[in-house]
């Protein structure tokens, strides 16, 4: 059992009839994947229908139990792929018209052309080798990139950006092109377009030019061209993401020139054929303000100058994808322009592919944020699904955690984030609760399994350990609001004490958490960086108020005296150290819900997941240990005693941290 079959592995138990007037390459797929998987009634008859109806959305249905209606072959897919997870999962079938909440629900692949991924934990790139090998699509890779984009159908994802944002310009290169091509092919009759992320100096860069102005008419030509040459081999090619401006990469600011001036350029340039430009807001530069306020202080004073095929693309938190974050304010704030959010799938600060962090209860509290932008209930989902803002198209996008390791993910649980980002991008109201619940039982119920036992002993454990991974993880690593204090480069460890002279203040812990002998914490409250105006009221009050803001974020907006008393009763360093206490408690827990759980799972999945939560656990007390010695010489208090002392020592912590670099 070695995971590669992700939550596909159910096979049909009966046989069915498909009527289908049409045929394609999609719909033979959407009938084959019924055949195959069918397990209702054993020769029943099931209709497919393709026909216009206004009640339905491009990949929207109607579901009946006996009939599938959509507007789209690939909303018949979808349709086909709904019905056959309801049968498996034992969910009612009842008649149902099914929109997606977002248009574009995509996945971004940091995957360099040299078949490296930035912050890939899973092995190299399923799309790109190393530079030394041939270019040219083999069998393997066509039967590799089937697979991917059957379990992104399956879960309705219908886009992906093959390359990593900090893109390199050899991607708009024939040769890349001809490959992206290749891919597109493989992907398209599952309805998943292709998308690319562009340098914007390519027009200097590859294209001969002088500059990359994007105001400058033979850059815009040049861009012209090049879109031009992408659709020719590429007719149903998505669009272009773009990090522009932003820790290094070049952009239009490097010509006195603002985003809308480079986005709208290349929006012009795609517009004839229906594509988009994903311009990213995660922009920071190294001046003294906040960085989490540099984001929208850059792009709020260009709401409502971008074209209507452009959709900003804006990380979940105003910082970088840290274990816990506020919502990014531009959501809401930016009312005249296409919003999309971006989170993060693969685990860069939440331990990798080593730690078992089940990411779908961080992006639910994400998408149910109120924003209060538009009166009560203008939830994050809200303002960037089009139910709140008329937006010409919508769109979410995941920072994928896949790659070329048999079971894709590195971890057989971080397989549950990949499929939690598509059901949450196809139905923003889903909670983590139901998709573990389907994932587990997509993932683990094997045939034979009895019901009752398998629910209780497996299902039920396994799920609130699931559920309860994330806060357990925020709680050994950043609890309270605390973030950025991992260990430097790799994003793994601990590393709250790392401040060199020569870096970057605002790539530093210290920059971050700030702590002193009166306490720890960025204050961002009106007296301090004033981020809480960036939020609107009665948000922007509450997380103002110490008293107010919740504990979770507490650190994030107020600089605490360590004696400051919490609701809990105990002081702000008695809350951390039982947090951090809590979070290794929990993994030691999900160690002894994974053991006991034994009989009910493959040898190979329990041995792998078993060393994987040993690994976890040695980590949590890593960090329990680490914050707590370090944070102890600012709060000069003793470590409650009813709590475990550390068992590693600082000086151990730090030495190991900085031979590592
Ligand atoms: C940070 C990553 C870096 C990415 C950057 C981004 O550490 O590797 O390039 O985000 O999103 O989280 O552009």
């Amino acid at each position: 059992e070695d995971g590669h079959s992700l939550w596909l592995r159910n096979k049909g138990k009966g046989s069915v009839n498909v009527v289908c007037s049409k045929n394609s390459p999609t719909l033979a797929l959407a009938k084959q994947e019924l055949r195959e998987g069918w397990s209702g009634n054993a020769g029943a008859t099931v209709n497919l229908i393709l026909k216009t109806d206004k009640a339905l959305k491009a990949d929207g249905f109607k579901l009946k139990e006996n009939q599938i209606q959509a507007n789209t072959e690939s909303g018949i897919l979808y349709g086909v792929y709904e019905l056959l997870r309801r049968q498996q999962t034992g969910e009612v079938i009842k008649e149902e018209t099914i929109n997606p909440s977002y248009e574009r629900r995509i996945l971004n692949h940091w995957d360099n052309p040299n078949g490296t991924i930035e912050r890939g934990y899973a092995g190299r790139s399923i799309f790109w080798r190393p530079s030394k090998d041939s270019l040219g699509v083999t069998e393997k890779d066509k039967t590799l990139w089937t697979e991917y984009a059957r379990a992104n159908a399956s879960v309705g994802i219908n886009g992906a950006v093959l390359d990593n944002v900090n893109a390199d310009q050899k991607m708009l290169t024939a040769p890349y092109l001809e490959r992206v091509k290749g891919i597109a092919d493989i992907l398209r009759p599952y309805g998943v377009k292709t998308y690319l992320s562009v340098k914007f100096s390519s027009p200097s860069m590859i294209g001969g030019l002088k500059t990359s102005d994007p105001l400058n008419p033979e850059v815009i030509k040049w861009w012209k061209d090049k879109v031009k040459e992408i659709y020719k081999i590429i007719p149903d090619f998505g669009g272009f993401l773009v990090k522009a401006n932003s820790e290094g990469q070049p952009g239009p600011q490097d010509y006195k020139r603002t985003h809308a001036d480079g986005a709208n350029m290349m929006a012009d340039a795609l517009k004839p054929y229906g594509g988009i430009v994903m311009w990213r807001a995660f922009v920071y530069s190294t001046s003294d303000e906040d960085r989490a306020k540099q984001a929208y202080g850059e792009f709020m004073p260009l709401d409502g100058q971008f074209r209507d095929n452009v959709i900003i693309q804006v990380k979940n938190g105003p910082v970088d994808f840290q274990p816990r974050e506020p919502f990014s304010p531009l959501f809401g704030a930016m009312k005249k322009t296409s919003v999309m959010p971006e989170v993060q799938i693969t685990q860069e600060y939440l331990g990798h592919s080593t730690h078992l962090v089940y990411l779908a209860p961080m992006w639910e509290e994400f998408l149910k944020s109120d924003t209060y932008q538009a009166g009560v209930g203008s939830t994050v989902a809200r303002c960037t699904d089009g139910s709140v803002y008329s937006q010409k198209h919508t769109a979410i996008a995941g920072v994928s955690n896949i790659g070329l390791d048999t079971n894709w993910c590195g971890h057989d649980f971080a397989q549950s984030n990949w499929y939690a980002f598509g059901r949450l991008a196809w139905d923003n109201k889903l909670t983590s609760e139901q998709i573990a619940d389907e994932w587990i039982k997509l993932t683990f119920r094997n045939e034979g399994a009895e019901s009752a036992d398998w629910n209780n002993n497996f299902l039920k454990p396994v799920k609130e350990m699931m559920l309860l991974s994330r806060e357990a993880a925020v709680n050994y690593m950043m609890p309270l609001g605390l973030h950025h204090i991992m260990s430097a480069n790799e994003h793994y460890g601990p590393g709250p004490w790392w401040a060199p002279a020569r870096t970057r203040k605002d790539w530093t812990p210290p920059y971050f958490h700030k702590a002193d002998l009166t306490g720890v914490g960025f204050d961002r409250s009106k007296t301090g960086s004033n981020a809480v105006s960036q939020y609107h009221e009665p948000l922007a009050s509450q997380l103002n108020d110490i008293n107010t803001c919740p504990a979770e974020l507490l650190l994030w907006f107020h600089h605490t005296p360590w004696n400051f008393k919490l609701k809990t009763g105990r002081t702000l360093w008695d809350e951390m150290c039982y947090k951090y206490d809590t979070g290794v408690k929990q993994v030691r827990q999900f160690q002894k819900t994974w053991d006991k759980i034994e009989p009910y799972v493959d040898a190979d999945r329990f041995t792998r997941i078993q060393n994987k939560l040993r690994a976890q656990s040695q980590n949590a007390q890593v960090w329990k240990d680490a914050c707590l010695l370090y944070f102890q010489q600012f709060s000069k208090m003793p470590i409650p005693y009813d709590i475990e002392r550390p068992v590693n020592n600082l000086d151990d912590l730090i030495k190991n941290d900085m031979k590592r670099r």
